[in-house]
């Protein structure tokens, strides 16, 4: 207040002792002006000087829009760091969201891969699918085919198990007739041995089978030895059986027998073509074309000591007599 500086003013100045009753004097008259400023100061605040109160209120009017800017600057301060604040927060929201896409972008495309390798599975399991399905087509016709074979053999086998059971039947039968018959045969072998052995044998014949035989103990051309067959009832044996030959060469001795082929063909006596004969190795060879009649050679194998021989030679004889003739 400019009344303070003067009241210092007049205090410093002068010496001191008017100083003093100056100061004195000074003193009420700065108070007398204090009083008059204090006074006048309350009446321009009442209104009751005219054109002190416009001042004052344009003043305060200058203040309050003064107040009102800092305010409003204030405010535009604190909405730009609340902006920059906000523009970080959303800078790093943004980093982060941004972050958070590229995850999410990775994981969609592993998911994505993850998604073809499945689907490529499927594809696979599908496709193996339809061949197994096909092979189990293929295995259920094949069973149907096996089972419908099973069912022919089986049918098959019923019906051979059935002719089995009918031909052991048979057999069965056929075994028990064949037993019968065989009892029959021994019987009738055993009779008939009985009504052979009924038959009367000549004198130095022996029986054997359905003949009687005389072996000669003289040697004789092959004409001679036939006659005296004849004379004795019989004639030169004719060999019809192994069983016959077995039984002559069983003799050990050399003789004639009743086949020649004088007259071509080698025949037996009863005129039969021979059918079997049981020649030596190389025989009959008709040695010098004289040899005509058949002889049985002793120690050689019993179905092969045949020899032809000139029906000149001298040789023991073998006769045989047919039960019949008796
Ligand atoms: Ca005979
Ligand atoms: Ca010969």
């Amino acid at each position: 207040m400019e009344f303070s500086g003067d009241i210092c003013r007049n205090v410093n100045e002068g010496d001191p002792s008017q100083r003093s009753l100056d100061e004195d004097e000074n003193v009420y008259a700065n108070q007398e002006t204090i009083r008059t400023q204090m006074s006048t100061q309350r009446k321009k605040e009442k209104g009751e000087i005219p054109g002190a109160g416009t001042i004052e209120t344009k003043g305060y009017r200058v203040s309050v829009v003064s107040l009102g800017l800092l305010c409003v600057l204030l405010l535009i301060v604190i909405i730009v760091i609340v902006t920059k604040h906000d523009q970080r927060d959303v800078t790093r929201e943004r980093d982060l969201f941004q972050e958070r896409s590229t995850n999410i972008t990775k994981e969609r495309n592993q998911l994505q891969l993850t998604i073809k390798n499945l689907i490529k599975q499927q594809n696979l399991l599908r496709e193996g699918s339809t061949n197994i399905t096909k092979e189990r087509d293929q295995l259920q016709v094949a069973n149907n085919n096996l089972t419908n074979e099973r069912d022919l053999f089986q049918e098959r086998n019923t019906k051979l198990t059935t002719e089995n059971h009918e031909l052991r039947d048979i057999i069965s039968n056929l075994t028990a007739e064949k037993n019968d018959l065989m009892d029959k045969n021994r019987n009738l072998t055993a009779e008939k041995e009985k009504l052979l052995n009924t038959f009367p044998i000549p004198q130095d014949w022996i029986r054997f089978g359905y003949s009687f035989y005389y072996i000669s103990n003289n040697e004789t051309t092959w004409s001679d030895g036939k006659q005296q067959c004849m004379d004795r009832g019989g004639n030169l044996v004719i060999i019809d059986s192994e069983e016959e030959q077995e039984f002559i060469s069983g003799f050990q001795k050399r003789g004639w027998i009743g086949l020649t082929d004088v007259e071509g063909p080698w025949k037996w006596l009863d005129g039969e073509l021979l059918k079997t004969g049981y020649w030596m190795e190389g025989e009959p060879n008709d040695y010098n074309g004289k040899e005509h009649c058949a002889e049985i050679f002793p120690d050689r194998t019993p179905l092969k000591n045949w020899n032809d021989n000139m029906c000149t030679e001298r040789n023991s004889y073998f006769c045989e007599q047919p039960l019949w003739h008796q």
